[in-house]
């Protein structure tokens, strides 16, 4: 009974993905775990599945048809490290090992590198969806070489969320492909979620309607293009009534997010890429400064508006609302895609922007029809620069940009914060603008530090003699 595919990490990702696997006709999964318990709890609870339980690394690797081919799910960082050393040892060169945990795609090409040195294939793969995806099927983005692709595809295919009759995994590229991607739908995920919260409070504070009846907003608006995973559990988790106060559950969780740190390296990546990020970077920073009550609680004095927000038609404000969610969520992806783009660029890997889209569609937390128009944007233009230039996107904004500055204006106007709305629209406006000040900063570098600036009207490279007579010279290029 030897297995053709292995699993190393019991925990709750695991275990759940053992099972995924275990329940796919034809799959024979050897199971392995650190400790012996968790191995024997799975055992146990399923004793229909198809396992072969492991007690140590030895047993694991002779448990294993070769090329034998093993998913690692333990905690990131050292323990993954701990777990690849383990198998290298008992492996065999042409044999594959997977790390299906949330690895910093840096480290994935750290570890790919040094494994391909043995022989050995290294695939660093983005699971999405959870514990919910890993047991019914969940989106993958593997990387890593061709090779452990024709042995992987199939068998990932056969646990993946399916997506209109698509398996939601692709290869996406070499060594940290995988997890770069995964990172940045961490990090859309991040802006998704930030700009939905804004327009409840918006919603909640211009029209005085409850969480329950805003949910009854977002449940509709889950009919519509906005249609996604995200929209449909904001309208469960609104509708919540708490046990034991009787009062929605929103208004009694405390008002600080948490992270994990997948939006902070998304954006901590895009500053090095030199690409704006700027709605994935507000969402992140927002929850930074939700979780600061002690800078919070100093701050609750300073000096506001005298008005709060005033709302005649309630229900058009809400379509408004509802535009300016829809635009800044195509900026928010757009600029997503752009990190994807400029990181293939920078790590030489070729990735295919609609078959990313397309993979998203199901098992993943950012599922939504709204992915297949970016499918559809690139299969149309695979080369296209920035995504929301698409005709598609641009007939959205076309449609949504009144709404989207009217509550813009409206939020500063009354002081209610809406950085991810925001900044979004500056982001659109500063794409769209013919000239932008950048011309100015240019001179007041040249002026402080002879950086040098290029003309509208000559080729070259130019300084003026700002300490001197303020005549200009071509100069070397110093950027
Ligand atoms: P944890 O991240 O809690 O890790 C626990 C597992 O790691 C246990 O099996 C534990 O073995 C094992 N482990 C540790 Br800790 N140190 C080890 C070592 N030195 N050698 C061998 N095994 C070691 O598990 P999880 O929550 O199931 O998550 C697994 C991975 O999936 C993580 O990378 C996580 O970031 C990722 N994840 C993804 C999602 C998602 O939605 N995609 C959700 C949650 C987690 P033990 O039983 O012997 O202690």
């Amino acid at each position: 009974n030897a297995a053709n595919i292995g699993v190393v990490g019991l925990a709750v990702m695991g275990s759940n993905l053992a099972r995924n696997l275990a329940s796919r006709e034809g799959n024979t999964v050897a199971v392995y775990n650190r400790s012996r318990s968790k191995t024997d709890e799975l055992t146990a609870a399923h004793p229909e599945a198809e396992f072969v339980p492991a007690f140590s690394y030895e047993e694991f690797a002779a448990s294993l048809q070769k090329p034998r081919a093993a998913i690692i799910m333990v905690k990131a960082g050292r323990p993954t490290d701990a777990v690849i050393d383990s198998l290298v040892e008992v492996f065999e060169p042409g044999d594959i090992i997977v790390d299906g945990g949330n690895a910093l795609f840096t480290d994935t090409i750290r570890r790919e590198k040094a494994v391909r040195e043995t022989g050995i294939n290294f695939v660093g793969a983005g699971i999405s969806g959870g514990e919910e995806g890993a047991l019914n099927g969940p989106s993958i983005m593997p990387g890593g070489s061709d090779e452990s692709w024709v042995t992987l595809g199939p068998i990932l295919k056969s646990i993946a969320a399916v997506a209109e009759g698509e398996p939601c995994v692709t290869h996406v590229g070499h060594d940290g492909a995988g997890h770069f991607v995964k990172m940045v739908h961490n990090g859309i995920e991040y802006a998704d979620m930030q700009l939905i919260a804004e327009a409840y409070d918006l919603i909640r504070r211009g029209t005085g309607k409850s969480p329950a009846e805003i949910a009854d907003v977002f449940a509709e608006w889950n009919q519509g293009e906005l249609e996604s995973y995200l929209i449909e559990i904001t309208a469960e988790v609104l509708r919540q009534t708490d046990a034991a106060t009787g009062q929605p559950l929103v208004d009694v969780i405390l008002d600080q997010a948490g992270a994990k740190g997948t939006g902070a390296w998304t954006v901590q990546t895009a500053l090095s890429l030199g690409v704006p990020v700027s709605g994935i970077a507000e969402a992140t920073f927002a929850r930074s400064l939700s979780s600061h009550p002690e800078q919070r609680e100093v701050s609750r004095d300073l000096p506001g508006p005298e008005e709060g927000l005033k709302v005649d038609d309630a229900d058009a404000f809400i379509e408004d609302v509802r535009l300016a969610l829809y635009a800044s969520k195509i900026v928010a992806y757009s600029q997503g895609f752009d990190e994807i783009r400029a990181g293939a660029a920078e790590y030489d890997w070729t990735i295919d922007l609609g078959a990313v889209s397309k993979i998203w569609r199901a098992g993943c937390i950012i599922r939504a029809q709204f992915l297949n128009r970016i499918a559809d944007a690139y299969a149309a233009e695979p080369e296209l620069p920035v995504l929301l230039t698409a005709p598609y996107f641009v007939e959205a904004l076309g449609r949504a940009q009144g709404a989207w500055r009217r509550i813009v204006s409206a939020a500063a106007g009354a002081g209610i914060p809406a950085p991810a709305f925001s900044s979004s629209l500056s982001y659109y406006d500063g794409l769209r603008a013919e000239r932008l000040p950048a011309a100015l900063i240019q001179g007041q570098r040249d002026f402080f530090g002879a950086h040098t600036y290029k003309r509208i009207d000559k080729d070259g490279t130019f300084h003026t003699l700002w300490s001197g007579d303020r005549t200009e010279i071509e100069a070397e290029d110093t950027h």
